[in-house]
C-alpha cells in the first residue's frame, strides 16, 4: 500500500525552508514510491525555486508532488500516514486532531535544522511532546552516524561527476546563463547574506596574479556588491571587471540548475542549510555563510561543522579554511585568509572531494526517514 505523506512548511524566511522541504517531497516520490502532499504557506518564494507554481492554486500537481497551499483558514483534511513539521513549524490545530481521530495515529516527526554539534546524535530520533495519544519524534539531519544524514538523490554524484568531466556540457550550461568564462579564471559561486566581509574578499581577488570570474545570483550580498563596484542598480547580466576579478550577476536559477551552477565552479559561497549541503555533494572546496541566530549561538554549530570538516587536513590547510571562514561570519577582512586558502587549494580541493565520498557513504536523509517509519510500524 503506498504511504501517504504530509510535509508541512512555512516559509519563514529566504529559501532554506522550501528549499528542503521540495527537496525532500520529490524525493520521496521518485525514489520511495510515497504519495506525498506538500504544504507550503508562501507560494511565492517556491515559485523563484520552480517557476511552474501557480501562486493562485489551491493545490497542484508537480514532479509527482501534489503541492497545497496551507491557507490562513484551514478547511478539514484527512491526516496522513506519516506527517512531518519541518523546522519545528506549527501544525494547524483541526489537522492535529484530525491525527488523533485516525482509527492509527501517524508517525509524526519535526524535521530540525542541521547541525554537526555533538548532541544531535544523542536527540535523534527520541520522542518529543504528544497531543493526545500522537507522539512527535525528533528527527535530525546529520553528518554523522546517529542521525538522521543528509539530503542526496539517488545518481546525484555520478550525474556530477558526468557532469564535471564534459566541458562542452559546463560551456552550454553556463551560456545559457550568459556566462562566457574568462579564460584562465577561475570560476567561483557567490551566494550569501549582507555581508562586510565582501569587500576586503574581491578587492583580495581584484589585485592578486590569480583571475577570478565570480557569479552572483540576485538576492542578499549584491548590496555589497554594488558598494565595491561603486555601482548602483545592478541587474542581471551585468559584468564588470577590476583588475584580476570579474564579477557577473546571474538570475536566480532553479533549483536543480543551481547545482549545476555548483559543479561548474572551483569554489562555492554558500549559505543557510539546502546551498551549504549541495556544495558539498559538489565536491568543491567551499565558504559557508551560516545563518544568523539570537545570541550568536550560530557560531557554535559553525565550529562544531569546521572541527569535524577539516579532520584530515593537514595544520596549515585546516587554520587556512577555518580562518576564512571565521572571518567570512564574523564581517572581517578576508585578504590575508583568502591568501592563505588559495595557498592550500590543492589540498582543500582532494580533501573537499574525501569529505563528500564519505558522506555520502551514509545512508541518505529521505531513506532514513522511510526507515524509521518502517521501524515504527
Ligand atoms: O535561503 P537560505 O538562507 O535559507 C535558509 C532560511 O533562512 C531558513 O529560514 C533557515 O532556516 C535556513 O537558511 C538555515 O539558504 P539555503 O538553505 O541555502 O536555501 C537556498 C535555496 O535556494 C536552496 O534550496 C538552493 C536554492 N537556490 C536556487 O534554487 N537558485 C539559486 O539561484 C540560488 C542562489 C539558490
Amino acid at each position: 500500500m503506498t504511504v501517504r505523506w504530509d510535509i508541512f512548511c512555512t516559509v519563514v524566511d529566504n529559501f532554506g525552508d522550501i528549499g528542503v522541504t521540495w527537496r525532500l517531497a520529490r524525493q520521496l516520490v521518485a525514489e520511495h514510491r510515497c504519495a506525498v502532499r506538500l504544504w507550503v504557506d508562501d507560494l511565492r518564494a517556491f515559485e523563484r525555486l520552480c517557476p511552474e507554481i501557480d501562486v493562485t492554486l489551491a493545490a497542484q500537481w508537480q514532479q509527482g508532488v501534489e503541492v497545497r497551499h496551507w491557507p490562513s483558514q484551514w478547511r478539514p483534511t484527512d491526516a496522513a500516514d506519516v506527517v512531518i513539521a519541518a523546522f519545528a513549524c506549527q501544525l494547524p490545530s483541526a489537522y492535529m486532531d484530525a491525527m488523533a481521530e485516525r482509527p492509527r495515529a501517524p508517525l509524526w516527526m519535526n524535521l530540525d535544522y542541521l547541525s554537526a554539534e555533538d548532541w544531535v546524535t544523542g536527540c535523534h530520533g527520541l520522542p518529543s511532546v504528544k497531543y493526545k495519544q500522537v507522539q512527535k519524534y525528533f528527527f535530525f539531519p546529520g553528518f554523522r552516524e546517529g542521525t538522521g544524514g543528509l539530503l542526496r538523490e539517488a545518481g546525484l554524484l555520478e550525474r556530477r561527476r558526468k557532469f564535471q568531466q564534459d566541458a562542452e556540457a559546463q560551456a552550454v550550461f553556463l551560456q545559457g546563463l550568459g556566462v562566457d568564462r574568462v579564460p584562465g579564471a577561475s570560476l567561483i559561486s557567490l551566494f550569501a547574506y549582507e555581508n562586510a566581509g565582501l569587500a576586503s574578499w574581491f578587492e583580495a581577488m581584484a589585485t592578486g596574479c590569480e583571475a577570478f570570474h565570480v557569479l552572483v545570483p540576485e538576492g542578499r550580498v549584491l548590496g555589497d556588491v554594488e558598494r565595491w563596484l561603486g555601482i548602483e542598480g545592478l541587474t542581471v547580466g551585468a559584468v564588470h571587471r577590476r583588475g584580476a576579478l570579474t564579477v557577473q550577476v546571474l538570475p536566480f536559477v532553479r533549483q536543480d540548475q543551481y547545482d549545476l551552477l555548483l559543479w561548474c565552479c572551483d569554489f562555492n559561497a554558500v549559505r543557510g542549510e539546502d546551498s551549504f549541503v549541495r556544495a558539498q555533494w559538489a565536491g568543491r572546496p567551499m565558504l559557508w555563510h551560516i545563518y544568523q541566530q539570537e545570541e550568536d549561538v550560530h557560531l557554535e554549530k559553525l565550529e562544531a561543522f569546521l572541527r569535524l570538516y577539516s579532520e584530515g587536513l593537514s595544520a596549515p590547510a585546516e587554520q587556512a579554511i577555518s580562518g576564512l571562514w571565521r572571518a567570512w561570519n564574523a564581517g572581517q577582512d578576508m585578504a590575508e585568509h583568502w591568501k592563505s586558502t588559495r595557498e592550500h587549494q590543492q589540498e582543500l580541493a582532494q580533501h573537499a572531494q574525501a569529505w563528500c565520498l564519505e558522506q555520502a557513504s551514509r545512508p541518505d536523509l529521505a531513506a532514513a526517514l522511510v526507515k524509521f517509519y518502517g521501524n515504527w510500524i
